[in-house]
């Protein structure tokens, strides 16, 4: 690792009252000494001070603290400089300690410090990773846990327990059948079974975890002028997609972001769905079934003139939960209640039902999810490679060396996860997660 002292905004690029500038490095005292002007140095104290650069030109009024190793964020001598939130302060700040031999940070490497000084595993840098990006309430809960080190826990105890019966396993070799505990085959099979089972259940928490992160995707299709783009507007609370009773006004996606209960929604209206001539118009289709293979929630919707007379889609989409809507029954005086939610955009009637059960489905499908581990795309290809070992191990027959082979392949990808086991790609892409001055 470069040890040079390195140093990064780490609060946000957008002018504020105050910007943070991190410095991490070896020995900072002297530097810090001369920063305050006083050669005795408090730890961890906020010190006022003029900063000003050698040629005693005033930079700044600062708050400036010390943060001795290893107590700091990257385990190296830490510290943090308060200024004004002003680019053109910022701008000279950096100067400054460029002046003095420092240089700018890259991306993630105040977190590659820390990792390297075993202040943070690789889960808990995808934990931060996930909270450096989270925008709503359940997003943060989430990603805290796993930065927090929730993850981590698992992880290791998986990897321990791994380790344990691949040694078991390859032990066995060394003693006669006669010595050992009866049984013994069946105890082994049974504990790897068990770990098979809960890293396939976290590889099934991947979908919940992406839709956390990511948002939920909902999508909204059905023919066209039944009123998609008016329920979307309603529902983002602001005119964002054209509505007209002209048969095939929304030709391509639009999307908006909501927050449902604190958990972010990806809300896309879509192309109504018909056969047509139109060369654009048949785009716009394609790309509406692409929203639905990509989405999580199908908002369906009809009107009481189209109502089909079975719910004919359920089986083609697969497993997706959909919510079927019948829309302006203000038209109509005969509808069937049975079939979806009956709502008028136009008075407003059922809408709340409508979003309530939104609001249900959603719930139904991603509460709890904080229990599991946070899979990202990184983690899930290595718990993937475990599974398949682990797989591999209970299909090995009474080959106890080969299944202590594959258990030991099952510890390694777990090892990966944590850092345990780096390879330098594995490094890139984890801090490549995180923006300058983490
Ligand atoms: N009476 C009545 N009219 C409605 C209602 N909702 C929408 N409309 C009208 O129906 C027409 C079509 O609405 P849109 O929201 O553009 O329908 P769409 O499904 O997005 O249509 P396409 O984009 O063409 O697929 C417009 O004239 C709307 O004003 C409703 O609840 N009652
Ligand atoms: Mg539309």
């Amino acid at each position: 690792m470069n040890n040079d002292i390195i140093f990064a905004l780490s609060s946000g690029q957008a002018k504020s009252g105050v910007a943070v500038i991190r410095i991490s490095g070896e020995n900072l005292r002297d530097i810090f000494s001369k920063f305050i002007n006083k050669s005795d140095v408090k730890n961890r104290y906020a010190y006022f001070t003029n900063l000003c650069d050698d040629s005693g030109d005033l930079i700044d009024q600062c708050l400036l603290v010390y943060f001795p190793a290893p107590n700091s964020f990257t385990g190296q001598d830490v510290i943090e400089i308060h200024t004004h939130g002003a680019p053109a302060v910022i701008e000279k700040t950096f100067e400054y300690l460029t002046s003095l031999g420092m240089r700018i940070a890259t991306r993630g490497e105040f977190s590659k410090r820390a990792f390297f000084n075993n202040k943070m595993d690789l889960a808990d840098v995808d934990g931060l990773a996930a909270l450096l990006d989270a925008q709503t309430d359940k997003q943060r809960k989430f990603a805290l846990k796993s930065m927090l080190g929730g993850d981590s826990d698992v992880y290791n105890l998986w990897r321990t327990q791994m380790l344990e019966i691949s040694a078991y396993a390859a032990a066995m070799l060394d003693y006669s059948p006669d010595d050992l505990p009866l049984n013994i085959g069946q105890t082994i099979l049974a504990r790897v079974e068990k770990l098979h089972r809960e890293i396939s259940a976290a590889l099934d928490s991947y979908k919940v975890a992406r839709a956390i992160r990511g948002g939920i995707n909902v999508v909204l299709v059905g023919e066209t002028n039944v009123g998609k783009s008016s329920i979307f507007n309603y529902m983002v609370g602001a005119n964002r997609a054209i509505v007209s009773d002209i048969a095939g006004t929304t030709r391509d996606v639009v999307s908006a972001t909501i927050d449902v209960d604190g958990f972010l929604v990806n809300l896309n209206d879509t192309a109504g769905l018909r056969e047509t001539d139109d060369e654009i118009e048949s785009i716009g289709i394609e790309k509406t079934k692409a929203e639905i293979e990509n989405s999580d929630i199908i908002i369906r919707v009809y009107t009481p003139e189209n109502i089909p007379l079975y719910r004919i889609d359920d089986t083609r989409i697969g497993p997706n939960p959909n919510i079927y809507v019948v829309n302006k029954i203000d038209t109509s005086d005969c509808f069937d209640e049975s079939f979806g939610i009956n709502v008028s955009v136009k008075t407003g009637e059922g809408m709340q039902v409508l979003m309530n059960a939104l609001r249900a489905t959603i719930h139904e499908m991603f509460d709890g999810a904080e229990a599991g581990v946070v899979v990202n795309t990184r983690t899930k290809s290595l718990l993937e490679q475990a599974e398949k070992e682990l797989n591999a191990a209970l299909n090995v027959g009474d080959n106890y060396d080969l299944l202590a082979e594959h258990v030991r392949g099952a510890a390694d990808a777990i090892g990966k996860i944590l850092g345990v086991i780096t390879a330098t790609e594995v490094l890139d892409t984890t801090f490549g997660q995180l923006c300058l001055g983490k």
